[in-house]
This record gives C-alpha cells, structure tokens and sequence, in this order.
C-alpha cells in the first residue's frame, strides 16, 4: 500500500475515532469518561505539544535560510506576510459581519448571572506588539511562546541564510531536525484516531449534546464565515493569482484538511501540508519557508473565529461594541491568530486577547469552551488550507509555479 494511501487511511480512521467519540459520549456518564477517556485524549494533545516547539524552529530556520539567494528570500518574505495579513485581517472581518448579521449571543440565557462579569482593564496595544520580541529566546522556546518564537525563527533564518556557504553545517543541522520533527510527528499521528476519541467522547460526554442547541448559532455563523472565506476569498485568490483551477486546488488540500479537522491540530497536518502544496505547484524552498511559518502564523480559520465569537460573548453580555471596538478586534484577532499554536484548543486560550482588548468579560471563554472542539475543527481545517493557498499564490508571484515538480518521497 502506497505510503499516500496508509496516510489518507489513517485520516480516514480519525473521522472513525471522532464518530465514535460522539458516539460513546453521548452514552457513558462524565465521572466514567473524565476517569477513562479524558486520559486518552489529553494525552494526544501532550503528544502534539511536545512537537510544535521543535517542529516550528527547525522547520521556520531551515525553511528560511534554505533560500539562499538573500534578496529571493527577502521578496519571498514580504510576499508571503502580506498575504498572510491581508488574508487574516478578511478573515477576522468576515466572522465579525456574520456574526452581526446571525446575531449568535442576542438574547440567551447560558446562566451567564453566575458568572461575574468582571472589568478588564486593556493592555497598552504597543506594549503587546512589543511582546513579539523576545527578551530571552531560551525562554520563549521554555514557556512554548509562539509569537515569540516565530519571531526569533524567522530573523535567526535571514541571519543564517546571509552567512552563504560558511552557514551550510548549521542550515544541514537544522533541515535535518526539522525532517526528523516531521517524521516524529508522523508517529505522533498513529496515536491520533484513538486521542481523536478521547477527546471527542469526554467533551460529549461533560457537556452533551444538548449544549450544542442554545449554541447553534455560534456553531452556524462560525461555519458560514469560514465556508465564505474559503469560496469567496481564498479559493478566487488560489485561481486569479495562484493559476490554480478550484476543483484541483480543493482535491489537492482534502487530505491535510481532513488531518486537522479530525485532530484539530495544524502542526499534526504539516507534513501532509507540504506535500500539498508541493504537488499543487509550489517550489519546494516557497513551501518549505511558508507552510511552516504559516502553520503557526497564518491561521484564517482561527481569525475568523476570533471575529465571530467576539459578537458573540458581547452579545451575551449585553455590550454594544463600537466602530473603533470593531476595528480593535480585527487588529487583535490578527494578532491572537498569529499567535496561536497549532494545538487543539489553542485559540480559545488566545480568544482572551482579543476579549480583554475591548472589555468583554473573560468568563466568555467558558460558554464558548462547551462546542470549542467543534469551532475547534472548523478553524483549523481551514487554517491549513490558507497555508497552501497563499504558498501557491506566492510561488505564482515568483514566477515558479510548477517549476520544480514534486518527487514522490522527496523530504
Ligand atoms: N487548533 C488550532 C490549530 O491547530 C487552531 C485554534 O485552536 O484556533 O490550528
């Protein structure tokens, strides 16, 4: 059997491992599962945690100084922020105006009288970008600060890159680490269909199906927001400026998309990502650079997220946000998607960010938290889908698209 075919098989047996996680939760009680199955899946997402942190590195570093050519790598660079920013900024946009037009929060009652609302006060928006710089990248690597550790990467890659043929051994070394990062996390995902079930069974099983009725809404809009920036954005993007025709763009990313809505992790669909975006055309330096720098940085799923759930929890709390509110949102929702890991759950931790910034009360996080793992693999599918749009994009830009055909096995 083709490695291809075992891999889209293991994806297969995750949508088997989610089903029967809704399954088995809806039956076995919460005391069992929290015992029995909960074990099983945060085990899962200790697994995915342990790779993000070497993964990115290795993989921004050599992705970075892989291309040689400082100025290529320069034009490549600008090219693929901006995309990643423009795109993100939509995103968060879209999910705020589907979320004004659905209303998702207007008038529940999710018991929000026990939880008290307490002021926030905002953080500085200057003292937060100045927080992307690391003091100490050592312990930004310790405490698995993502903003933190995307930035270093990054500039430590444009260091390594500029120092030509003298930089070779340490560029080997970490294109090395970051290949063994990749096949790590292949072992990692064996585990999956079964920490996919744990996950899915406890969070049945804890909250019930029944929390998915009064939060319809929000599953609703977050779902049409996403579906209308995959075919209204970046789908129309991947054809006018990636060359690329739709049904071949949507064939090519079904096997990472259906990797990180059953695991609801990016990072565990990296590697499928870029071979993804090789087989769609992208040179293997474009794509080695930008899947995985936008596997942590370019999170449109996740941005549009932030946007709906920001209406959402104001709604709920009776908070009438205004045009500069707004306006903060989408800086912040950029800034919380880029920040984000590639982790289950990560961006409803990073939903505080945004929430804090604007004075919406935190303990919206817990209303939220009950159909999370469901917002959870929307954003995330789509999240790896932005990725291989804008390497196509970009590659297209340069000039190279196709021009490197991908070699079956190639690392
Ligand atoms: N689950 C995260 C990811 O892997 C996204 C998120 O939680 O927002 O991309």
């Amino acid at each position: 059997m083709s490695s291809n075919k075992v891999k889209i098989s293991l994806a297969w047996q995750m949508m088997i491992g989610l089903a029967l996680g809704v399954v088995v939760g809806a039956m076995v009680d919460a005391e069992l599962a929290k015992t029995y199955l909960q074990p099983l899946g945060d085990l899962f997402i200790r697994l995915i945690r342990m790779v993000v942190v070497p993964l990115v590195i290795a993989t921004i570093i050599a992705g970075a100084a892989g291309i040689s050519d400082t100025s290529k790598l320069g034009r490549v660079a600008t090219k693929v922020l901006i995309v990643y920013a423009i795109t993100t900024a939509i995103s968060v946009t879209i999910g705020l105006l589907f979320a004004g037009a659905i209303q998702p929060g207007m008038g529940l009652d999710l018991s929000t009288e026990g939880l008290q609302a307490k002021a926030v006060t905002p953080p500085k928006l200057v003292d937060t970008l100045l927080a992307i710089v690391p003091i100490n990248p050592m312990d930004a690597f310790a405490k698995g600060n993502m903003l933190q550790i995307i930035f270093f990467a990054v500039i430590f890659g444009f260091g390594l890159s500029g120092l030509g043929e003298r930089g070779k051994p340490v560029l080997k070394f970490f294109e090395i680490v970051g290949d063994t990062m990749i096949r790590v996390t292949h072992m990692v995902m064996l585990y999956a269909p079964i920490g996919v079930f744990g996950l899915m069974s406890y969070t049945v099983s804890r909250h019930g199906l029944g929390v998915l009725l009064p939060l319809a809404k929000l599953i609703l809009s977050s779902f049409l927001a996403t579906a209308t920036m995959v075919f209204v954005i970046l789908v129309p993007m991947v054809m006018i400026l990636g060359k690329t025709p739709m049904m071949k763009f949507l064939k090519g990313i079904f096997e990472p998309w259906l990797i990180a809505f059953t695991t609801c992790s990016s990072a565990a669909a990296l590697p499928a990502n870029l071979t993804a975006a090789r087989k769609l055309g992208a040179t293997k330096s474009i794509a080695s650079f930008s899947i995985p720098l936008g596997n942590t940085v370019n999170m449109n799923g996740t941005a549009v997220y932030m946007g709906v759930c920001s209406i959402f929890a104001a709604e709920v709390y009776g908070l009438d946000l205004t045009m500069a509110d707004q306006i903060t949102i989408v800086l912040m929702g950029v800034l919380a998607a880029v920040g984000t890991a590639g982790v289950p759950g990560a961006g409803l931790i990073m939903t505080t960010i945004v929430f804090t910034q604007v004075g919406i009360p935190l303990e919206a996080v817990a209303l939220i938290a009950g159909v999370d793992r469901i917002l959870d693999m929307i954003r995330t599918s789509i999240n790896v889908v932005g990725d291989v749009a804008s390497a196509i994009v970009v590659t297209n830009m340069e000039g190279d698209l196709d021009s490197e055909p991908y070699v079956e096995g190639e690392s």
